[in-house]
């Protein structure tokens, strides 16, 4: 960490290789409860497979610890670490699966080339969201239920992807660590300290998660080729081009070019989870939280409900499933803190069920508004027949076109691998927009669950920035759009998001630190905190303020 001793960085270290062998055995074992505890009583030979340690829990009460985190995605991984840090008995509730375990073909996680059940989240068929080539229906699979890392879930005019495992978005993300522009960042949330962000915590986050930047030779390589005809073509329109941070080694990545070391990041291990070097957050935040002794890591286990008592209490209701994704175990625990870590969607869904039926009545009106897709959308442009990009690519993107001071076409648009082992000639896009437009989270009683609310005319709003800028570029090199990749027959992917945020805004649902209004010891960390856009890949902003909101909670109320 930033300014750490030397002797905690030895603690960090030592705490995550606890961590990791608690992570690997419980894995090997197929147990649900992680914790250094259940580490050595599982090499004892002598655990209970599925039980909950249970703290000193005063009288009356089963199973109560004094804090709580739903999630181990970004807000909920760095919760869990600073809890366990200060000395607080801490458990974390992650609905999806501990990826440990080496399946049949001797990897944790399979291609994006080559689906399977780990793949997706209980589909029977993989989504990804470019879905044809060149009209062919050849990129997605049948593949069989399982609980895999993706999820993508259908909402009212837009789809939304989660990471569902334990590390949540980390584990299926493009590991482009961002920060976004200061004044941006200055007036989207005014109320928090740039000062502190920029000099203590998103240095802190890069730190962690071992942002680093590619290095030239790596990048002169041939699977970057498609990142430099996207650089070459943006620029002929006068764009500029922003060298973009990622979390997977690029040590690791030259090993692989040269050969000595196996195809991972340039074998098509991205989406559906990676095998090799990638900072996902079940490789430092996690182990390290369950390395200082007081986390336990609850997997395959979800929140159904929340529920505060006359002495200020929470109590949620869990179900736990497996493989097969049948409830094996219904129970319930106890916190007296209690952290919100569930994402954009799932952390507004279980204020808003909590709020419309009752449990927690005193809850903002607010809640489920301010909803953004941080104005994602997906582009392909065609380029002249000599600029090749690649038939093999890098899955992890490292440039995008930076126009988000341009008045008329404001976006940040990265250079997004195709690594579809034929040359396309194809230039595909992940456009972030400066799109205004907000949608909702809504709880629908009948189904028990939240839907977001996204108009067309919204998302028309940022294709057409993303157009306007892709207009240029095909003006400029005399090409055009690639139709034939998205099943719908143009240009651009139908309504969907990797970035889903808001619905819980910081300053609105919650005080100036994630405290949510009308409730004590109830907290937020999570992407549901930042308004709709932050102009950038969010992963960076979501954790570096859940870093800032963790250490004042801890400071100041436990
Ligand atoms: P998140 O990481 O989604 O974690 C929430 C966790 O809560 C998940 O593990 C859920 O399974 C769990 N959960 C939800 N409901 C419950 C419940 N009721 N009970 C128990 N557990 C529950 O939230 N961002 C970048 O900055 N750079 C990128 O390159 C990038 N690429 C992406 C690529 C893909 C394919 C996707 C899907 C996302 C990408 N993102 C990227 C977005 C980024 O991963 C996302 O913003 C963060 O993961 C959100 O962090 P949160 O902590 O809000």
């Amino acid at each position: 960490m930033m300014n750490k001793k030397p002797s905690d960085l030895l603690t960090l270290s030592r705490r995550r290789f606890l961590g990791m062998s608690a992570l690997t055995s419980a894995s090997a074992l197929g147990l649900t409860t992680i914790s250094l505890t259940s580490a050595s009583k599982a090499q004892a030979g002598w655990f209970d497979r599925t039980a909950l340690v249970q703290p000193s829990a005063p009288d009356g009460i089963a199973n109560l610890y004094p804090a709580i985190v739903i999630g181990s995605g970004y807000g909920g991984a760095v919760s869990a670490l600073r809890l366990g840090e200060a000395g607080v008995q801490t458990l974390v509730i992650e609905m999806g699966m501990n990826w440990n375990q080496e399946a049949s073909d001797g990897k944790v996680f399979c291609k994006m080339t080559k689906p399977d059940g780990r793949s997706f989240w209980f589909k029977d068929r993989t989504e990804a969201p470019l879905d044809s080539m060149f009209g062919i229906d050849l990129v997605n699979r049948k593949i069989e239920r399982y609980p895999g890392v993706l999820d993508r879930v259908q909402h009212d005019g837009v789809d939304v992807f989660l990471g569902r495992c334990v590390g949540g978005g980390s584990v299926v993300n493009g590991g482009m660590a961002v920060t976004p522009k200061r004044d941006y960042f200055e007036a989207i949330l005014p109320e928090v300290s740039s000062d502190e962000m920029y000099d203590t915590y998103f240095p802190r986050v890069r730190e962690m998660l071992n942002v680093n930047e590619v290095p030239e030779d790596v990048y002169a390589s041939k699977y970057y080729l498609f990142s430099r005809v996207g650089e070459r073509t943006a620029e002929k329109a006068g764009y500029k081009i922003a060298t973009v941070p990622n979390v997977y080694d690029f040590n690791y990545m030259r090993q692989e070019i040269d050969g000595k070391a196996e195809k991972s990041g340039i074998g098509a291990e991205v989406i559906y989870g990676n095998n090799a070097a990638k900072q996902s957050l079940d490789r430092n935040y996690i182990p390290a939280a369950i390395g200082t002794g007081n986390v336990t890591l609850r997997c395959m286990t979800k929140v159904t409900r929340m529920q505060q008592d006359a002495n200020g209490i929470y109590h949620l209701s869990l179900e736990t499933i497996d493989v097969t994704g049948e409830v094996v175990e219904t129970l319930s625990v106890s916190c007296n803190q209690l952290f919100l870590g569930a994402g954009s969607v799932g952390t507004s869904e279980l204020l808003l069920r909590a709020r419309e039926i009752g449990d927690l009545p005193n809850l903002s009106s607010e809640i489920g508004q301010g909803w953004g897709n941080n104005g994602n959308c997906m582009l392909a442009r065609k380029n002249k027949f000599w600029d090749y990009t690649g038939g093999q690519q890098s899955g992890f993107p490292v440039r995008g076109i930076d126009n988000w001071d341009d008045p008329k076409y404001p976006a940040f648009a990265e250079l997004a691998p195709l690594p579809a082992g034929i040359e396309t000639y194809t230039s595909l896009y992940l456009a972030i927009t400066k799109n205004p437009e907000r949608g909702y989270i809504k709880y629908n009683a009948e189904s028990d669950s939240a839907t977001v609310v996204w108009g067309a005319n919204q998302e028309r709003v940022g294709l057409d920035i993303a157009e306007g800028l892709f207009d240029k570029i095909n003006k400029a090199t005399r090409t055009d759009y690639r139709k034939g990749l998205f099943s719908n027959g143009t240009h651009h992917s139908d309504p969907f998001t990797y970035h889903p945020l808001g619905g819980c805004l910081l300053n609105k649902v919650t005080d100036n630190y994630g405290r949510v209004n009308g409730y004590q010891n109830l907290y937020i960390t999570d992407g549901s905190l930042l308004p709709g856009n932050v102009g950038v890949n969010p992963f960076l902003t979501i954790t570096a303020l859940a870093e800032r909101n963790l250490e004042h909670i801890i400071t100041h109320d436990i």
